[in-house]
């Protein structure tokens, strides 16, 4: 399996390398690509040094069978003719192409079966507030159908990418040194701060990323669920967590949600009140799962659930994801 990465020295990017080497990914050659000025940076995987090259139009994508692309929307649409067109399977963290009737949004443990139908070579990851909060709804679809989702979001800087990251860190610092606070990624300083806004407003009055999650969570669980989100930008640094109540057709106990998620793929329960015990960012970043807690019966609404989860924005929401949808097309022998 010959594999590249289109975006290498992103935040995603770094972590593909970290997640193909803890899964030992079946390859036999990884490459990097990346803008002008990220060229010639150099890169570590399994004690073998990687120099990114320069992303251009051309040939350059002929002998892999396998791109992951995490370079923005724009630079995915771009360069999708020049991955695809010798045969490679791309898969796109990108929001170009997730909501193209002919494009798969992928989430496996939801619906890998769809990756298969992919007549354009293209197969799309979904935005990482809809991946963690698919995982955890599929469980309960399972039981009864969900009709509707609330849900207010937490996200960590690592969102808006690794530049976040350090402008959230170095606020803190500015912040406690009594110096002027640099503020590029965010319309306000997030250091001691909430944002409730991620992207930009809709007409509708709700941000992209709350619309994202509408039309994403529709697409991939092939359903008519209806979803009002709050998008809200946290001083967390990489995992994103939900506020999570949702309705279904026929009523469900805490009992039967939990059994659900205690055997929920991708799931893991950490639901203890009397021990204090519950998913939290600063504990949970690195991890792989969606891991699931405050379950309760919705004291408002007889047919309602609510639960909190917290998931690594960077990982399961991101590199993971793409990595386990490979993996998906290599157990099922569908990948050249
Ligand atoms: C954030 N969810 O936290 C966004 C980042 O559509 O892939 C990912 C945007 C996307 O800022």
């Amino acid at each position: 399996m010959r594999v590249a990465i289109v975006g290498a020295s992103g935040a995603v990017g770094q972590e593909f390398l970290r997640v193909l080497a803890e899964r030992n990914f079946p390859l036999t050659e990884l490459s990097l690509f990346g803008s002008s000025r990220s060229a010639g940076s150099v890169y570590e995987f399994k004690g073998e040094k990687l120099t990114v090259k320069e992303l251009k139009h051309g040939d350059d994508f002929k002998p892999f069978d396998l791109v992951f692309t995490s370079a923005g929307a724009s630079i995915s649409k771009e360069f999708a003719e020049d991955i695809t067109k010798f045969g490679a399977v791309m898969i796109d963290n990108s929001s170009a192409f997730r909501m193209d009737t002919d494009i798969p949004l992928v989430v496996p443990e939801v619906n890998a079966a769809d990756a298969k139908a992919r007549p354009r070579g293209i197969i799309a990851n979904p935005n990482c507030t809809t991946i963690q909060m698919v995982v955890a709804l599929k469980a309960i679809e399972n039981l009864s159908h969900i009709k509707r989702v609330h849900v207010s979001t937490y996200q960590a800087a690592s969102g808006a990418g690794a530049a976040a990251m350090d402008e959230l860190e170095l606020q803190y610092k500015q912040v406690l040194a009594g110096e002027p606070v640099t503020v590029n990624k965010f319309a306000y300083q997030l250091a001691y701060n909430l944002i409730p806004q991620v992207d930009v407003f809709t007409d509708n009055g709700y941000t992209k990323e709350e619309m994202k999650m509408y039309h994403e969570t529709r697409k991939i669980m092939h359903s008519d669920v209806e979803v009002s989100a709050t998008c809200v930008r946290v001083p967390a640094l990489r995992a994103h967590s939900e506020s999570v109540w949702l309705e279904t057709e026929k009523p469900v106990s805490v009992e039967e949600a939990r059994a659900a998620f205690a055997v929920a793929p991708g799931v893991e329960i950490i639901d203890n009140p009397a021990e204090k015990k519950y998913p939290m960012p600063l504990f949970l970043s690195g991890k792989d799962p969606v891991h699931v807690g405050r379950l309760r019966k919705d004291i408002s609404n007889p047919n309602g659930l609510t639960f909190w989860c917290v998931s690594d924005q960077i990982k399961k929401g991101a590199a993971l994801n793409a990595v386990q949808i490979a993996e998906y097309l290599i157990a099922e022998g569908d990948i050249k």
